[in-house]
């Protein structure tokens, strides 16, 4: 079984992407920005307490997302492959998911990380915006997610790195041209 971590800056396509390889593989989909905004939709509590921090750009702490992620992926079993969107987005979110999986005799078996300079990102989520209907997809919140991005997410590049489980792939270009280079290093697996 595979368990797959995508990676990257707000707007990289982590979103994107993940639902092209869902299609191809028909691997089991984590996103957990889609599970918060369903929490926040149905107005529960804990949706509440996520639009606090995600209307002003900032994480989620981390005790509640780790609770939340061990939940949904054991919802999920069995599958073929897992594709973990948006966690780990800190160092203690990486650990957790490494002792997760090894408490279900499973591990990581690839982070592939999607590499865009920040103009594309913030133009891409600037555009989206005009449509999403996301109350963090306007300039100014973007540019809040990507100082917390740089601060508390980009050291999982260099974590990852030494887990020796790291593969980057250039994200911009057609989704066809990116998505062929991601299941390039899938199907090395
Ligand atoms: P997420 O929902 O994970 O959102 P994201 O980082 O904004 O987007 P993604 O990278 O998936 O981009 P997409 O494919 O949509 O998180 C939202 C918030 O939830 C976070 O800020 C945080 O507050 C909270 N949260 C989530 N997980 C958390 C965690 N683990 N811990 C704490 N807090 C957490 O692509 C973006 C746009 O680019 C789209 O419009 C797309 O069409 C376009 N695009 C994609 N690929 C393109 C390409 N190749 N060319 C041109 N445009 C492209």
């Amino acid at each position: 079984m595979k368990n797959i971590v995508i990676f990257g800056a707000p707007g990289s396509g982590k979103g994107t992407q993940s639902d092209l390889l869902v299609k191809k593989y028909g691997f089991k989909h984590i996103s957990t920005g889609d599970v918060l905004r369903a929490e926040m939709k149905n107005g529960t509590e804990l949706g509440r307490t996520a639009k606090g921090f995600i209307d002003n750009g900032q994480l989620i702490p981390d005790e509640l997302m780790i609770d939340i992620l061990a939940a949904t992926y054991d919802s999920l079993m069995p599958a073929e492959g897992v594709i973990f969107d948006g966690f780990p987005r800190t160092i203690p979110q990486a650990e957790a998911l490494k002792d997760m999986l090894a408490k279900r005799n499973a591990e990581v078996s690839v982070m592939l990380e999607l590499d865009v300079p920040d103009e594309m990102l913030i133009e891409r989520l600037v555009n989206r915006g005009k449509t999403s209907g996301r109350a963090d997809d306007n300039e100014e919140t973007i540019k809040k997610r990507l100082t917390v991005y740089n601060n508390q997410t980009a050291p999982l590049i260099d974590w990852y790195e030494k887990e020796g489980l790291r593969r980057a792939v250039k994200g911009y270009g057609s989704l066809e041209e990116i998505n062929a280079e991601l299941c390039k290093v899938i199907d090395s697996l």
